[in-house]
């Protein structure tokens, strides 16, 4: 399975804005499958946890914040090379510096407030997936 799993969130900018639907078809049409997804609400603990690995980072309280701020779309995506793949139809992480016709560059509108969010790792995928999907609400 490694290799073909990626796990992405909308987050609560994107959510609010109105994007769900457009951005769910940019991603589609670039041929992910969607083999989870929820709309759901993280708690601050929750988005605390999710973002650990950030702890240390001087926008770790204002990404915790934001993040638990409103809605998100949580999802599961299947395609060949799906990490990599997924990081290339979402720009890099400063808006201003994404791709033409990224997500990023097309919907968010700071680097904190950046629309979505893709795993960066196999390993992380796996991690993030189970962290809002129970097995029995993966349909790889
Ligand atoms: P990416 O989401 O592109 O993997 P990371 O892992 O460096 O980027 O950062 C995780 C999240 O932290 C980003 N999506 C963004 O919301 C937030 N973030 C990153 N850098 C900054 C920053 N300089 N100021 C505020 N928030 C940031």
């Amino acid at each position: 399975m490694a290799g073909n799993i990626t796990f992405t969130m909308i987050k609560p900018d994107a959510v609010k804005a109105g994007h769900i639907g457009a951005i769910l078809a940019q991603i589609n049409k670039a041929g992910f499958r969607i083999v989870a997804m929820k709309l759901t609400k993280l708690s601050p603990e929750k988005a605390g946890e999710f973002y650990e690995v950030h702890k240390e980072r001087p926008f770790y309280g204002e990404l915790v914040e934001f993040m638990s701020s409103g809605p998100i779309v949580a999802a599961v995506l299947e395609k060949d090379n799906a990490v990599e793949d997924f990081r290339t139809l979402i720009g890099a992480t400063n808006p201003a510096e994404a791709a033409e016709g990224t997500i990023r560059a097309l919907y968010a509108t700071s680097i904190g407030e950046n629309a979505v969010h893709g795993a960066d790792s196999d390993e992380n995928a796996l991690r993030e997936a189970s962290f809002h999907f129970a097995a029995t609400e993966m349909f790889k």
